[in-house]
């Protein structure tokens, strides 16, 4: 694995001389920078260790006004290097940029304090003994401090040595697992070879020319056309610092903070469910996790954007880990994948507010949040590995619809326990399609899966329920096993189906007349309305189950696009005044629409009919 080292610390402590001594490489490179010998923006460096394999340097600015950019280049590295001046000492951005190390979850590293040459040993001892003991006080505790002068070459030797143990021990560690992908820190446009972007490519990932990756957000694909690690053309990349030549988009189309990736794990989305930790608050006052509703800003890769914290209710859950649960509301959508670490801080009067991890990408919404219980998020916040998570995640949703549809537990039992019950009540059996839409309208009661969805599970587990011998299927009619229908039902059922069938239209005739002409008796006509088999708008006017369901469904849909006039509708269905009436007229008594004097909107139950479900 190639181990990505982020420089840290005040402005003008020594990091990019620091880095030029070790690597020859000036990570300085705008000429603004080299004019005002300050790092501005983030730079790069690389290393060649002892034994032939090579570090990376993200060199980071320290100047105060310039932390978003030292959180560009702390967003994509594996440990630290905390430069202290040893004239000065620890000073503000010291102090600042650990708390952000820490909060960003940076557990290993090597502390250096450097300008040795221009004060005493006495003084470089009691610098090295602070930088230890502010270093104790955040995940960095322990790491080696190293005195050294970079422009006298002292103890340069040791910090390399010290790196390639550093190196030794992460790689040990496995590296940082996770999604393959890059995030975007630097763009631009070469001539005749079109748009290039740097980043660090990170997780367990093989990037090569021809590859085709997903560009987030936005989901465009792109394809590689040329690979360069260290300024030299490779055929793949593995880890670590890494130019992508990309086809298929402009430079313009492209900008920091985006992220290109094979993996599906990594989504763009404006809703994360989080796990906090207050910031260390190393300067004496501890910092308070953000209020509920609060604004802050989201520093995550090489992104950073303004969010809304949702603490309130089933959001917030005290974790026993010591972190809280939260939801954060991005102003657009970001590239995500669980178990992401990100930084929240204060816009102004800036401070750095809490650390945070991503622990679900797309929370429950809807009627989904009713499962969103404190030992289900404890359960997903601690989960382990990617199966604990997937369980856990699924566990929390209750539903899952990723080319399969899968269902919790209890959720699975709730359905089959819905269904023996709805064919109990109709011993004569519920005609197949029929259960499959009463049922799946039942569970969507209480998870959130589009109609379809919810008619695939409702079809998986009747299918499971004949397979176990609790059910038992007789052309499309589904029955308790052992039922022995008498002369006389077989006739009424054989009318309630020509009923059904009659009214299986989009434009009916009249109940009255299509019992008449069907032969179907009264008792038969309430055992279809029992049955959920017909929908009764009124009177005289009925429809088969599944013709309404899709007549709702459209209507629905029509409405989120605009309100829907009764004139639209009838449009659409190619039907007359009097049924689009009848059915805006239920679907507003029903809450699924509203009327209002432009036509018909979502109304408070929309979310149940299936509008604004994404998957
Ligand atoms: N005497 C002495 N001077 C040093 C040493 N290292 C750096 N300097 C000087 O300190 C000044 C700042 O060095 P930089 O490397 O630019 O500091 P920096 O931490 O990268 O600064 P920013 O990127 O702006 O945060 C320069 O004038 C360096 O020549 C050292 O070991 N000894
Ligand atoms: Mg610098």
């Amino acid at each position: 694995m190639t181990v990505v080292v982020g420089t840290a610390g005040h402005i003008d402590h020594g990091k990019t001389t620091l880095l030029r001594a070790l690597t020859g490489i000036d990570a300085d490179r705008l000429p603004e920078e080299r004019r005002r010998g300050m790092t501005i923006d983030v730079g790069y460096a690389h290393l060649r260790l002892a034994d032939g394999s090579e570090l990376d340097f993200v060199d980071v600015p320290g100047h105060d006004r310039l932390v978003g950019n030292m959180l560009v280049g702390a967003g994509e590295i594996d440990a630290a290097m905390l430069v202290v001046a040893a004239d000065d000492g620890p000073r503000a951005q010291t102090i600042e940029h650990l708390e952000l190390l820490d909060a960003l979850g940076i557990g290993d590293g090597i502390a250096v304090v450097t300008k040795i040459d221009a004060v005493s040993p006495e003084r470089v001892a009691e610098v090295v003994a602070q930088t230890a003991e502010l270093l104790a006080r955040t995940r960095l505790a322990g790491v080696r401090v190293v005195a050294v002068s970079a422009t006298r070459g002292d103890g340069l030797a040791e910090v390399r040595e010290e790196l390639a143990r550093l190196r030794d021990r992460l790689a040990a560690e496995g590296g940082p697992g996770g999604p393959a992908r890059l995030a975007i820190d630097r763009v631009f446009s070469v001539k005749g070879r079109g748009a290039v972007v740097t980043g660090t490519l990170r997780g367990d990932a093989r990037v090569g020319r021809g590859d085709m990756l997903r560009l987030l957000p936005g989901d465009r694909v792109v394809r590689v056309r040329e690979v360069q690690v260290h300024g030299e053309t490779v055929e793949r990349a593995t880890a670590g610092r890494t130019a992508l030549g990309l086809a298929g988009i402009e430079a313009t189309e492209l900008h920091r903070g985006m992220v290109v990736t094979v993996d599906p794990a990594v989504i763009a989305t404006d809703r994360i469910l989080v796990a906090l930790r207050p910031a260390a608050g190393l300067s004496g006052t501890q910092a308070s996790l953000p209020a509920d509703r609060a604004r802050v800003r989201v520093h995550a890769g090489t992104e950073q954007i303004g969010a809304a914290v949702g603490r309130s209710g089933r959001d917030a859950a005290e974790l026993p880990s010591g972190e809280v649960s939260a939801i954060l509301r991005l102003e657009r959508p970001v590239a995500f994948a669980p178990g992401d670490r990100f930084v929240l801080r204060r816009p102004s009067p800036t401070e750095t507010l809490a650390g945070g991890r991503v622990i679900d990408i797309e929370p429950p919404r809807g009627v989904a949040r009713r499962r969103m219980t404190p030992e289900r998020l404890m359960a997903l916040a601690a989960a382990a590995d990617v199966d604990a998570s997937g369980a856990a995640r699924l566990d929390l949703h209750g539903a899952i619809a990723d080319g399969g549809v899968r269902l919790a537990a209890d959720v699975a039992a709730g359905m089959e326990a819905a269904i023996l019950t709805e064919v109990d009540g109709t011993p004569a059996g519920r005609r197949l399609a029929d259960l499959r839409s009463i049922v799946a309208s039942d569970l969507r009661r209480n998870v959130r899966l589009s109609p379809g969805h919810a008619r695939e599970a409702a079809a998986d587990t009747i299918e499971g329920l004949v397979a176990d011998g609790a059910l038992e299927r007789d052309g499309d009619m589904v029955r308790r096993p052992g039922y022995a229908p008498t002369g006389q039902s077989r006739a009424l059922l054989a009318a309630m189906d020509r009923l059904v069938a009659a009214l299986d239209v989009l434009a009916p005739p009249s109940l009255a007349e299509a019992a008449r002409v069907t032969g179907c008796p009264p008792e038969g006509i309430r055992a279809l309305e029992a049955a959920s088999r017909i929908v009764r708008l009124d009177d005289d006017l009925a429809y088969a189950a599944a013709t309404y369901a899709a007549l709702e469904e459209r209507a629905a849909t029509l409405a989120t696009a605009g309100p829907l006039t009764p004139a639209a509708f009838r449009d659409a269905t190619g039907t007359s005044r009097k049924f689009v009436m009848a059915i805006l007229e239920d679907l507003d008594r029903r809450g699924v629409l509203r009327r209002t004097p432009d036509g018909h909107v979502p109304g408070p139950r929309a979310a149940a009919a299936g509008i604004g479900v994404n998957r």
